[in-house]
């Protein structure tokens, strides 16, 4: 039997072919849509859209000292918020749908499905944050992202 050892040597190759291919393709496989570029507001306003599960966009930068209008609008079927602790913001105006209320010092939006909210505040500490949606377990199904405060 010659043909045996042939065809396993062959079937290696096709392998290590494979992984290679497999290697090359995970490698650029980071997201080029617009959830990979972070947003900014424009001219203090910035829309945060969410649904089942995730957030659009995923990433945001804000300037900390300067006011945000940030408008949460959920494309879902239930009843979602964005929220992030830990952060040190001026509430300027809550506008908030969903029955949400912030405390003084949070940021917390939110909106029964297919309505808007929007709350304008001044971010005051630079660094890196979460946001999510702090109902049930919607962080864990995806629904989070980063706030970046420059
Ligand atoms: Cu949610």
């Amino acid at each position: 039997m010659v043909a045996a050892p042939r065809r396993a040597a062959t079937l290696g190759l096709v392998l290590v072919a494979f992984a290679i291919v497999w290697a090359g393709c995970s490698g650029e496989s980071e997201p080029a849509g617009p959830t990979a570029t972070p947003s900014s507001p424009v001219e203090g306003e910035l829309a945060v859209r969410a649904f089942e599960w995730g957030f659009e966009p995923e990433r945001i930068i804000l300037q900390s000292g300067e006011e945000v209008r940030l408008e949460f609008q959920n494309s879902g079927e239930i009843i979602h918020n964005l929220r992030v602790i830990d952060l040190e913001v001026d509430l300027i105006e809550d506008m908030s749908g969903g029955g949400f209320s912030p405390d003084d010092d949070e940021l917390l939006v939110g909106a029964e499905s297919e309505e808007s909210g929007s709350i304008t505040f001044i971010p005051l500490e630079p660094g890196e944050y979460e946001f999510f949606c702090s109902i049930g377990n919607h962080r864990q199904l995806g629904m989070r992202g980063r706030l970046v405060v420059e």
